[in-house]
C-alpha cells in the first residue's frame, strides 16, 4: 500500500502517535479517559492515540470556557472576524496535509478531502463577511415617542457534535460563525475520527497565539457519547450543534430540551432525484452517480433513491449500469480511485444487511455489491456500489443505509414522483431533473418536495456553505452554515425606548390613578 505522503502530513500537522485529547487552546489537559485508537479504513493501519476526556477534565474546559468567553465577546465582532480571516489563511496553507488526513482518517477521496477543507475555507469568508452583518432590524412603535429594534447579543458557549464523514468542515461550520457571533466552542468530534480534531486545533492555535486569543475560546474533547450526553446536559452550554444519526439526534434534543436549552441537529437523510421524462439525461446520470457513490455513499446528502419516469427508465438504467462498471474501487488517496472504503467494518456489516433485506422485499440488483477482499483491500472496509430496483414502500428503503447502495424506483405521474420523494421519515436534500418548467416549479412548491434542499438539475449533495444547510421531519430542523443560520448562535433581544415625557401603555390600556 503506498504511502501518499501521509506521514509527512501527520508531522506538518502535529498530529503525533499518541495525543491528548483534551484542549483548551494552547493547554492540554491531561484526564484518566480511555485512549481511543484511530485505524483508517484505507489500509487498517493504526495512525494515532487520542486520550479521551473524562467527566473532570470536560468540567475544567467548561470552567475556562465561561471564562473565556466574558473576554471574548468584548471584542468588536468585526475584529473577531479579522481571526477568522486569518484562520482561512491558515487552512489555504494546510490545504493538502489537512485534505490528506481527512482522506486517510476518514476514507474519502482526496479530492473530497480538500474538498471538504475548501469548505472550511468557503465557510472562514462566509463568517468575516457576516462579522459586519450581523443586523436586527428597527420597527415602528405603536406609541408616540418610542422606538423600537432588535439586536442580536452573543450566546455563550456553543457546544459542536461532529460526525465522522464530515470531520472537519461542519465543525468549521459551526465553529467560524459562531466565533464571529462572540460565542466560545467546545468541540466533540466523531470517535471514529479523533485526529482531525488534533490538526485543527493545532491550526488554531497558531493563529491564535499570534492575535492574542484568551484561552477557552476554542474547546476539543474527545469521548464517546458519554461525553456527549455531558455536553447535552450541561446548563452552562446554551447551544448544542449535533450532526449524525437520528438516534443520536433524538437524544440530544431530549436531554438539551429537558434543560429547556437549544439543539441544532442536522440529522439523516434519505435522498432522492427524481428523473422526468424531460430530463437531461447526461446531466442526470452523472449528478445520480456522484450524488449516489460519492464519499461511498456516507453523506447526510448521498442520493440513495431514484424515482425514474417509466419512459426513460430503461435507459437510465443501462447508463447508470455502464457509468458503475467504469468506477474504480481502492485507495482514496491514489487520484485514479473514485470510491475508497466505508469507515469501519461495522459500516459493512450495515451495508451487508441492507442488500440483504432488499432480496428478502424481492428486490432486485442491477449492479451486484458485496464486500471486496485481497491485496489492496485488507482493511476490510471496501465494498462494491450498488444498484437495486425496488419499491418505495420497502421497508429496507425507508431506513437510511450509510452507504453506496442506490434504489431504483419507477414512476408513472409527477404527482406520484413527488409522493414517493417525501413519502420517507427523512427530509433533507432532493432534487429534480427536468428541462420542463412545469414539473420544475411544481417541485419547487409547497406541493412539491418537502425537504430542507431543494434542487433542479443537480444532485442531492455538494451543497454551498452560502445556504442554510439542514432538513425537516427526522433530519431535525436545524440550519447551519449560510443565510441567516448565525441568528441561532445568538441571544435575540427587543429593546424598546421611550424619549416622550408621558407613559402611554401598548395595547391603549388605560391605567390612570
Ligand atoms: C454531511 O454529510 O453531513 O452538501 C454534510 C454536502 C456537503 C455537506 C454534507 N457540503 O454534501
Amino acid at each position: 500500500m503506498q504511502n501518499f505522503g501521509i506521514k509527512e502530513a501527520l508531522t506538518t500537522l502535529g498530529v503525533k502517535a499518541t495525543n491528548i485529547g483534551t484542549s483548551t487552546g494552547k493547554k492540554w489537559i491531561r484526564s484518566k479517559g480511555e485512549s481511543i485508537s484511530s485505524y483508517s479504513p484505507v489500509d487498517g493501519k493504526l495512525i494515532g492515540k487520542v486520550q479521551a476526556t473524562d467527566e473532570k477534565a470536560f468540567e475544567k474546559v467548561v470552567v475556562e470556557a465561561k471564562k473565556a468567553f466574558v473576554e471574548w465577546r468584548q471584542i468588536p465582532a468585526p475584529k473577531r472576524g479579522e481571526i477568522v480571516r486569518q484562520i482561512g489563511e491558515a487552512l489555504r496553507k494546510y490545504k493538502e496535509p489537512l485534505g490528506k488526513l481527512v482522506s486517510y482518517e476518514m476514507g474519502k477521496s482526496y479530492q473530497e478531502g480538500l474538498g471538504e477543507v475548501q469548505e472550511m475555507i468557503d465557510i472562514c469568508d462566509f463568517a468575516v463577511g457576516l462579522s459586519r452583518q450581523l443586523n436586527g432590524l428597527t420597527m415602528h412603535s405603536e406609541r408616540p415617542a418610542h422606538r423600537m429594534y432588535e439586536q442580536y447579543h452573543p450566546l455563550g458557549i456553543v457546544g459542536i457534535i461532529s460526525a465522522f464523514n464530515f470531520p472537519v468542515a461542519v465543525w468549521a461550520w459551526n465553529t467560524m460563525l459562531a466565533w464571529v457571533c462572540g460565542d466560545v466552542c467546545i468541540w466533540k468530534p466523531s470517535e471514529k475520527t479523533p485526529l482531525c480534531s488534533i490538526a485543527c486545533q493545532n491550526i488554531i492555535n497558531k493563529v491564535f497565539a499570534k492575535n492574542n486569543v484568551p484561552e477557552g475560546v476554542s474547546c476539543i474533547v474527545n469521548g464517546d457519547y458519554k461525553i456527549g450526553e455531558q455536553m447535552c446536559s450541561n446548563e452552562n452550554i446554551p447551544l448544542v450543534s449535533a450532526t449524525g444519526s437520528v438516534r443520536m439526534g433524538k437524544a440530544v434534543g431530549r436531554t438539551v430540551s429537558e434543560r429547556l436549552g437549544r439543539a441544532l441537529l442536522e440529522l439523516g437523510g434519505n435522498n432522492a432525484i427524481i428523473i422526468t421524462e424531460n430530463a437531461n439525461l447526461d446531466i442526470s446520470i452523472r449528478g445520480a452517480l456522484f450524488g449516489a457513490v460519492g464519499t461511498a455513499g456516507q453523506r447526510c446528502t448521498t442520493t440513495r433513491r431514484l424515482i425514474v419516469h417509466e419512459n426513460v427508465y430503461d435507459e437510465v438504467k443501462a447508463r447508470l449500469k455502464k457509468a458503475y462498471s467504469n468506477l474504480n474501487i481502492g485507495n482514496p488517496l491514489d487520484q485514479q480511485n473514485h470510491v475508497g472504503p466505508l469507515i469501519d467494518t461495522l459500516a459493512v456489516k450495515a451495508y451487508r444487511n441492507a442488500l440483504k433485506k432488499v432480496k428478502e422485499e424481492g428486490g432486485s440488483f442491477v449492479v451486484t455489491g458485496g464486500s471486496l477482499s485481497g491485496k489492496g483491500f485488507e482493511s476490510g472496509c471496501y465494498v462494491k456500489p450498488a444498484i437495486a430496483e425496488v419499491k418505495n414502500t420497502f421497508e429496507i428503503v425507508q431506513q437510511e443505509t450509510f452507504a453506496p447502495i442506490l434504489y431504483l424506483i419507477k414512476y408513472k405521474t409527477i404527482e406520484e414522483a413527488i409522493g414517493f420523494q417525501n413519502g420517507v421519515k427523512q427530509g433533507l436534500s432532493s432534487a429534480i431533473m427536468t428541462t420542463n418548467m412545469n414539473e420544475m416549479e411544481r417541485f419547487l412548491s409547497h406541493n412539491g418536495s418537502d425537504c430542507g434542499i431543494a434542487n433542479v438539475n443537480i444532485g442531492t449533495s455538494g451543497a454551498e456553505i452560502g445556504g442554510a444547510f439542514g432538513g425537516e421531519k427526522e433530519t431535525g430542523g436545524g440550519r447551519e452554515s449560510g443565510s441567516d443560520s448565525w441568528k441561532i448562535y445568538m441571544r435575540r433581544q427587543t429593546n424598546t425606548i421611550n424619549y416622550g415625557n408621558t407613559l402611554p401603555l401598548a395595547q391603549g390600556i388605560k391605567f390612570d390613578i
